[in-house]
């Protein structure tokens, strides 16, 4: 898609989505992905604000699926963001699906929505939930959720309050990884946020501050003695782990150390949990997204749901795979999509851990 036919898809979603908000009744209920991060949070706080903005008698609650992740609830906190949940007097009438790919994501209230007409407001690669969308604002190369409802609010004229602003900022900056995967229009949004108000200073303070938990050290610390290597052809390298908690953390170090592709695999309860990074080099390589067509391809083979971005997803699949297994699907994934063979380069203590 060229940026140009993307930006005219982009604007007729807003004018739809805007259309819908100024004729709604009732309640409308705003859900996103389980653990929301300050993408998510700061994506359903600005359109929450523009619907309560266009809509006063309108009802705004927040379907979180499964809570708020730990960046997310410092920023809750520190800029006293309103998150209306739900008092169940009445059923919703409409909801709005923010950063959020596939009905996996959603958890429980994956099956409340399919009852309910319902808007999409996301950037991930592969959606799964565009199919039985009423509404779509959708662009898979805009870096945040969170530019998406700053362009609705850009063009609805209303300017919501600062601290809304502010939550915007740290929604992109989160998702950009500090403007690392930003576009011009992000630098565009960003710079109209501040000039309505927004506090980018605090914004930048508020994520940076970040302090790492004696659990996370031994999780990153384990997860990398586990490691595995493996050569994809001659010239790249893929690296999985297998972890408890923090993946993203050891999948950080993984990539930030040379790998390619890194996989960590988790046990959760009656499933197993898959994430995969990519490189930005291994992905420009490949022409594809491949952290979230591996997930997918995952998902699919193995019977569990997966999706994300091209650097970075994840996928569930049922606890019944055994290491092996899921090595030899890894393995046909990088054959068949990207006509890579995997070789073992040092295989580490891994599959040992997972069993
Ligand atoms: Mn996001």
């Amino acid at each position: 898609m060229s940026l140009g036919s993307s930006v005219q898809a982009r604007l007729k979603g807003c004018k739809a989505i805007l259309d819908k908000i100024r004729g709604l009744k009732g309640k409308a209920c705003i859900t996103f992905h389980q653990n929301a991060d300050p993408d998510a949070l700061a994506s359903a706080v600005g359109l929450s604000a523009l619907i309560k903005g266009l809509r006063t008698n309108v009802t705004v609650v927040f379907k979180p699926s499964e809570g708020f992740d730990v960046a997310s609830k410092k920023v809750i906190q520190a800029l006293n963001l309103e998150i209306s949940t739900d008092d169940r007097t009445r059923e919703c009438t409409y909801y709005f699906i923010v950063d959020t790919s596939t009905p996996t994501q959603l958890a429980d209230i994956a099956r409340e929505v399919e009852k309910i007409p319902y808007a999409v407001i996301d950037h991930h690669e592969l959606n799964e939930l565009l199919k039985k969308a009423d509404l779509s604002l959708y662009d898979p190369s805009c870096p945040s959720a969170s530019e998406l409802v700053v362009e609705l609010l850009m063009y609805s004229g209303f300017r919501p309050p600062r601290n809304v602003l502010t939550a915007l900022i740290t929604g992109i900056l989160y998702d950009t990884k500090f403007f690392r995967l930003a576009t011009y229009e992000t630098f565009d949004k960003v710079s109209w946020l501040m000039r309505m108000g927004g506090d980018y200073l605090f914004a930048q303070k508020l994520l940076s501050g970040r302090e790492v938990t004696r659990s996370e050290k031994i999780a990153v610390l384990k997860g990398l003695s586990r490691t595995g290597l493996y050569k994809l052809n001659k010239e790249w390298i893929l690296a999985i782990t297998c972890v408890g908690a923090h993946e993203s953390s050891v999948l950080k170090e993984l990539i930030d150390s040379g790998a390619d592709v890194a996989l960590a695999i988790a046990h959760r309860k009656d499933k197993i949990r898959v994430t995969a990074r990519a490189s930005r080099s291994f992905i420009s390589a490949a022409r594809k997204p491949v952290a979230a067509e591996l997930c997918s391809y995952l998902g699919k083979t193995l019977g569990g749901a997966g999706g994300g971005h091209s650097g970075a997803a994840g996928v569930t699949i049922p606890a019944n795979y055994r290491a092996e297994e899921l090595l030899k699907t890894i393995k046909t994934y990088f054959q068949r999509f990207l006509g890579l063979k995997v070789s073992p380069l040092e295989i580490g203590r891994w599959m040992e851990e997972c069993e």
